[in-house]
């Protein structure tokens, strides 16, 4: 059972199904180098001049944030900025990111208590009464709340065929959507069809990067960026104007690294079939 698991993870992408034929992994070992891929990495698009991935961490990355004037969102998210715990968990990740940037400061707000965050066994040398475990939307718990089981089991998100033989692995857009949304956070989907354009969807991502107290989480293919993997999910941290390009806060830096990708590639890469629809970005914000 656990091979099968394993197997359809390693067939589909954190974000939902892969495309039909792809065999590659969701994580797979990265390339030694963030660069524009060879044409045959890519199958039918040819590497474009200028839009290869500029690492957050190189002299250029940090030129880039140093002068965008679309970052307000960047210093939160990487307050509170967490890594995925295994490679199907894109989308749980940029959610607790994306809530707790939201919430971690509302004590208002009633958060989840994820009990595994304090080792049990010490628990009896704790002076009476003191719970050491901070109320916070963790990965750990994420699947325990009926928000998010109404929209996808934790069975169904690993993988597991349902009566009809059918799987459903991963998060597409569309259920990340509704997730949020049963947590109490406005949420508009965009799905990127043909009738969104290109310049609508750089803008409207763009300008959200400079309003606080909202955040853009994005669904994209990562073979259209050249990098190894299938369908991902992670939070967008700031826009650069002088290089027309995004910061992506890939939450797999394992191997990955957070980058800074062109915008044309980057909707080009979110302009791609996910399981029923093409893949896109959600605008979060919280109401209460
Ligand atoms: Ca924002």
């Amino acid at each position: 059972m656990r091979r099968v698991l394993l197997s359809v993870l390693l067939l589909v992408s954190c974000g939902g199904a892969a495309p039909a034929g792809s065999t590659s992994s969701v994580q797979g070992t990265a390339p030694s180098k963030q660069s524009a891929p060879s044409g045959s990495e890519l199958g039918a698009r040819s590497p474009k001049a200028g839009d290869e991935l500029v690492a957050f961490a190189s002299a250029e990355g940090i030129a880039r944030l140093s002068r965008s004037a679309y970052k307000v969102d960047f210093f939160t998210l990487a307050n509170h900025f967490e890594s995925q715990q295994n490679l199907g968990m894109c989308g749980p990740t940029t959610s607790v990111i994306v809530l707790n940037a939201l919430r971690a400061t509302r004590d208002d707000i009633v958060k989840p208590r994820d009990p595994r965050l304090f080792p049990q066994e010490f628990a009896g040398n704790l002076p009476e009464g003191l719970d050491p475990v901070f109320p916070r939307y963790t990965q750990g718990v994420f699947f325990d709340d009926e928000r998010v089981t109404q929209v996808k089991s934790k069975a169904t998100f690993a993988g597991q065929a349902d009566a009809e033989g059918a799987r459903d692995p991963g998060i597409q857009l569309r259920q990340l959507g509704r997730m949020l949304t049963n947590f109490g956070l406005h949420v508009e989907l965009r799905i990127a069809e043909d009738s969104l354009t290109n310049e609508t969807i750089r803008q409207e991502m763009r300008d959200n990067l400079a309003s606080p107290n909202d955040y853009v989480v994005i669904n994209y293919q990562r073979k259209v960026l050249g990098q190894t993997g299938s369908g991902h999910i992670s939070p967008l941290g700031a826009y650069d104007e002088a290089s027309d390009s995004f910061l992506i806060l890939d939450v797999n830096p394992n191997g990955k690294t957070w980058v800074w990708v062109k915008s044309s590639t980057l909707i080009e890469a979110m302009r791609t079939m996910d399981s029923v629809e093409n893949r896109g970005y959600l605008l979060v914000s919280d109401p209460s």
